[in-house]
């Protein structure tokens, strides 16, 4: 049985919909961030790093963090969101690892510099205008396609719930009309509201 340690963060969020979408039965142990519970000596063997998720297999001898290290492997054990070799597989790394390595980090430090009082305007700005920037990015791809890769992918998976808190965080990007017919496409998936929905506090 699959294991998931996760909490209601966009991170979090990418592992329960990829599980999802892959369809995998999985069991979900939601950890508290604000109550130190991914600090405790048990996490920390999980992931020394100390972040969620982290995905554990014990049939298969796996622990693994990180959320796009994750996404990876569900598509592998299921055999769906990530086509097996040629162009479209590269095409989907290639926007798994803008989500991972330019969406995530450049939105979590908006949302920080967001909340800050007194506001450091230099560093709100530079984040503020950096996550428009990479906004822009996807919009110029979803003009013309369905999906970031194409076809529905662990791209798509790893985008969608960044752009929900983007949305929360007073971030609109409703100027982008391709990346947001593309939002509701995605939240229109049965198993992205499942994944959604179960990390949400009862
Ligand atoms: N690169 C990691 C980032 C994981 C991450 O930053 N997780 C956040 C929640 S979204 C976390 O655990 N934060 C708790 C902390 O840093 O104390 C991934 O993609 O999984």
């Amino acid at each position: 049985m699959i294991e998931l340690y996760a909490a209601a963060t966009p991170n979090g969020r990418r592992a329960a919909i990829g599980l999802e979408e892959a369809g995998l039965p999985y069991r979900l142990h939601r950890l508290e961030l604000s109550a130190g519970q991914h600090r405790t000596p048990e996490f920390l063997r999980l992931n020394p790093n100390g972040k969620i998720p982290v995905l554990s297999e014990p049939d298969e001898a796996l622990v693994l963090a990180e959320s796009g290290a994750i996404l990876i492997y569900l598509a592998e054990r299921s055999g769906m969101l990530l086509p097996p070799a040629g162009p479209r597989r590269f095409a989907t790394l290639q926007w798994l690892f803008f989500q991972v390595g330019s969406v995530g980090p450049m939105s979590g430090q908006y949302n920080h510099f967001r909340r800050r009082t007194p506001r450091d305007i230099y560093a709100f700005e530079r984040y503020q205008s950096e996550v428009l920037r990479i906004l822009g990015v996807m919009e110029t791809a979803l003009k013309d396609r369905e999906f970031l890769a194409g076809e529905f992918s662990v791209a798509d998976i790893a985008l969608v719930p960044w752009l929900r808190a983007l949305q929360r965080w007073e971030m609109s990007f409703s100027t982008f009309p391709g990346l947001v017919a593309w939002y509701q496409r995605v939240l229109h998936r049965p198993a992205v509201q499942r994944g959604f929905k179960v990390l949400e506090v009862e």
